[in-house]
């Protein structure tokens, strides 16, 4: 490692088992995501091919135990999400939408029933599960959902839309959030049931190489134990959100980082005005800024991480790194960009196909404004989330 790798000497932080986990993430990336990504997202295909290879990998529910779960701790599956998202943000989000979503769903609130039939083979890779919650008019606003879910003798029908699922089209199951008489509540949806419709959203200018849909729930029949027992109101659906606003701090940074070697190369070989352009003091000022925001961001993951590993870690806390982690990772993308001139605007260089994903990445799981807010109630004890 040189300073260009790592200033701080962060690895040092790391135990030799969670940097091995990392570098075995790395060398996946290296191996089977970076020679394809390109031709993926222009042609916006998600490579489901590595589906099985990252269940192999233990990246699947990496974070539960039992169920054919790896059981690695939160540091390790955030370095996981790093190194898969300086791959690409779509390769990571499946990664989330699987785990942190789906999986966590039925492991957090399911019945022993339920995480039989579906965690085993969802970690393996053989089963794919979605999270619906977002709506076409409730983004930022779940508790406005118009999903519903009415009991009809011994089972329930569920009836509604959902919006920006990811991966639906191509899952197993589905998890639902929806309004029942008593408050929200949670359902294991097969996507195979009567009345499931999922609609690719395309074209999209981000997040190209992964999958996004609108879902139709046409009055889907349901039987009773198709809701999931322990979740009962928002809270159900906020704490799977926690799992994956964590991955996505560290994730971004691993945008972030793949964004400024790309431009720390192109900058030290690229010359103009006969000189390497990583000579121009302009050029070093936007360097030395990816580095100082990258290094803050790692160690922000890292202390969340380890807060999450002792049990201690508050959702607002989480607010504070995903907000800060992905707006600076957009900025250092955009910056390294800048670097690459007119060859950054090709598929060729990876920072602009980053600073594209990373616009969704900043509006899924809370957009910056919603981890302002939550960060700002913490602060003052004052909810300032909506108007009258
Ligand atoms: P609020 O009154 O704050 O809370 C309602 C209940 O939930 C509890 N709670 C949490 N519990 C665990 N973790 C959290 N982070 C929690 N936040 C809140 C809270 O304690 C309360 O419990 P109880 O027992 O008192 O009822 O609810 P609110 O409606 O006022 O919240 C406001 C706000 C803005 C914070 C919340 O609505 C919010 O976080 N909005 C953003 C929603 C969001 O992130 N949506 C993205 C969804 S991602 C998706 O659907 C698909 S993207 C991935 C993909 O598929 O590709």
């Amino acid at each position: 490692m040189t300073l260009a790798d790592d200033y701080l000497d962060l690895d040092g932080l790391f135990s030799v088992e969670e940097l091995a986990v990392r570098d075995r993430v790395r060398a996946f990336v290296d191996e089977r995501i970076r020679p394809n990504i390109a031709s993926w997202y222009a042609t916006a295909s998600f490579p489901r091919e590595l589906v099985k290879e990252m269940a192999a990998l233990g990246l699947l529910g990496m974070h539960l135990q039992g169920y054919g779960c790896a059981g690695r701790s939160a540091v390790e599956y955030g370095l996981a999400a790093m190194e898969l998202e300086a791959g690409d943000s779509g390769i990571r989000t499946f990664v989330s939408v699987q785990g942190s979503l789906a999986m966590s769903a039925i492991f957090k609130f399911g019945s022993e029933e339920q995480k039989q039939r579906w965690l085993p083979g969802m970690a393996a890779g053989e089963l794919i599960g979605c999270f619906g919650l977002t709506e076409p008019t409730a983004g930022s606003d779940p508790a406005s959902m118009a999903t519903r879910a009415v009991r009809d003798g011994d089972g329930w029908v569920l009836t509604g839309a959902k919006r920006w699922i990811g991966l639906a089209s191509i899952a197993d199951v589905a998890i639902i959030w929806a309004q029942a008489d008593d408050g929200i509540r949670g359902f294991v949806v097969p996507t195979a049931s009567e009345g499931f419709t999922a609609t690719l959203i395309e074209p999209k200018l981000s997040m190209r190489a992964s999958i996004q849909c609108d879902i139709t729930l046409d009055g889907i029949r349901l039987p009773v134990d198709a809701a999931l027992p322990g979740a009962a109101g928002l809270k159900g659906p906020f704490s799977c959100l926690n799992e994956a606003r964590y991955g996505i701090m560290w994730g971004a940074m691993g945008a972030a980082r793949d964004s400024y070697e790309a431009a720390l190369r192109y900058a030290l070989e690229r010359r103009q005005f006969g000189t390497p352009i990583a000579a121009f003091q302009l050029t070093q000022q936007k360097l030395v800024d990816m580095v100082l925001e990258i290094q803050k961001g790692i160690l922000v993951a890292l202390r969340t991480g380890r807060l999450k590993d002792a049990g201690q870690l508050r959702p607002e806390q989480i607010s504070f790194g995903k907000l800060n982690n992905v707006r600076e990772a957009i900025a250092i993308c955009r910056a390294a960009r800048t670097i690459l001139g007119g060859n950054g605007v090709t598929v060729e260089h990876s920072p602009l196909r980053h600073a594209d994903n990373l616009e969704s990445v900043r509006t899924y799981e809370g957009t910056d404004e919603v981890h302002t807010l939550i960060m700002g109630r913490a602060i003052t004890g004052i909810a300032a989330f909506g108007g009258a």
